[in-house]
């Protein structure tokens, strides 16, 4: 959030632990190492002379190995209250300007308010991409200081009974992400402040929010450490793009809203199953099933020869074909549709996100 005044930052978080430990998280080597940096990146060194005068400097590490150093002294130290410091990137190719960076720590209960302002940017563009990155980084001090972990600040929002909360669910659990289920309806207010189309899932880490399961999944990905989502070739990732597509414009259409959902809420006469719309969705499925039945081969997953993004859209999709008895004898047609099931059904990812929560 900018305050209004040219070029300075302004960022106001709640941090779930005493004053003492969010002070020293700024200027102790060992806890700053560990959330001072955007989610996705490392600190490979960090060294700091914590006290009034003294200086500091961070080396931040992106995935591809680029390194952004930075440095400062210490102007005001007044633990567990005040801190400021000067700021400055030292890496060749970055903004060599000098900003003052100022933090108030203040007691809340059950917790710090931090308050941090950063001045002297030279223009918009410069306080906006640290805005974005100091974000990012309070994300990762708040999963390092709340008991709660990551699950403070990561949530998902969403019916666990949904097959695209299911699939965001089974990502996150792949990149070994922890993070809280706030289990809601489309619709919703809840759902409508981070979704505008109002289905689910929707999506926050700390103040970034955002919709649509892939969408959430490629952030989850680039984000946090762990297993790709995504396949290492460029063949692969367009393969793993076009299912997620596929999934998403033609069988999610058939599969899940014209054929399950009319078992399970029925809209025929009499409050029954609508024959003529099932019959519709299993001659459709039964060609669709036919494409992937191909397209699987003797591979266990639909984009390379591991798990991706495509394989955790398709899942619990088929997952709910299978409950109804077309889809389950129209599925026993298909042994390497049937096969890659077994596979990705045996992962706890796909164990521990069960609908019914068994
Ligand atoms: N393309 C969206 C689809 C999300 C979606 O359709 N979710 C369903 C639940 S599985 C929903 O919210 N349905 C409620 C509605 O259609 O209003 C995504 O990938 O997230």
């Amino acid at each position: 959030m900018s305050n209004g005044r040219a070029h300075e930052l302004t960022l106001i978080r709640f941090i779930r632990a005493p004053r003492e430990r969010v002070f020293d998280a700024f200027v102790q080597a060992g806890l700053a190492s560990r959330w001072m940096c955007p989610r996705g990146m490392s600190v490979p060194e960090a060294h700091f002379d914590a006290r009034a005068g003294g200086r500091f400097s961070i080396t931040m590490q992106a995935r591809n190995g680029a390194k952004f150093a930075a440095g400062g002294a210490y102007r005001e130290f007044v633990r567990p209250e005040r801190l400021a410091y000067s700021w400055r990137w030292e890496s060749k190719g970055l903004p060599g300007a000098e900003t003052i960076i100022a933090l108030a720590f203040i007691e809340r209960a059950a917790g710090t308010e931090l308050r941090m302002t950063q001045s002297g940017f030279p223009d918009a563009a410069m306080r906006d991409t640290h805005e974005e990155g100091w974000g990012s980084s309070l994300n990762q001090l708040g999963d390092l200081l709340d008991e709660r972990g990551q699950a403070a600040t990561v949530v998902l929002l969403g019916d666990p009974r949904s097959s695209y909360v299911r699939t965001a669910r089974m990502g996150l659990a792949e990149k070994g992400v922890k993070y809280t289920l706030q289990p809601l309806a489309p619709q919703t207010p809840e759902i409508l402040a981070v979704h505008p189309f109002g289905r689910v899932p929707g999506f926050r880490d700390g103040r970034v929010a955002l919709f649509e399961t892939s969408a959430i999944l490629r952030y989850v990905d680039e984000a946090f450490p762990g297993p790709s989502l995504v396949p290492g070739t460029v063949r692969e990732r367009a393969r793993c793009e076009q299912w997620v597509s596929a999934i998403n414009a033609y069988l999610d259409g058939t599969m899940v809203r014209r054929y399950v959902l009319q078992y399970v809420f029925p809209k025929g006469a009499g409050g029954q199953p609508d024959r003529a719309v099932i019959d519709a969705a299993v001659r459709e499925m039964a060609g669709q099933l036919a494409i992937l039945e191909r397209a699987y081969g003797g591979n266990d997953f639909l984009a390379g020869r591991r798990l991706s993004m495509a394989d955790l859209f398709l899942a619990p999709v088929l997952y709910y074909v299978e409950r109804f008895p077309e889809g389950k004898a129209l599925l026993e047609k298909h042994p390497n549709v049937m096969r890659a099931q077994g596979v990705i059904q045996a992962r706890p990812s796909f164990l521990d996100t069960a609908p019914g929560g068994a």
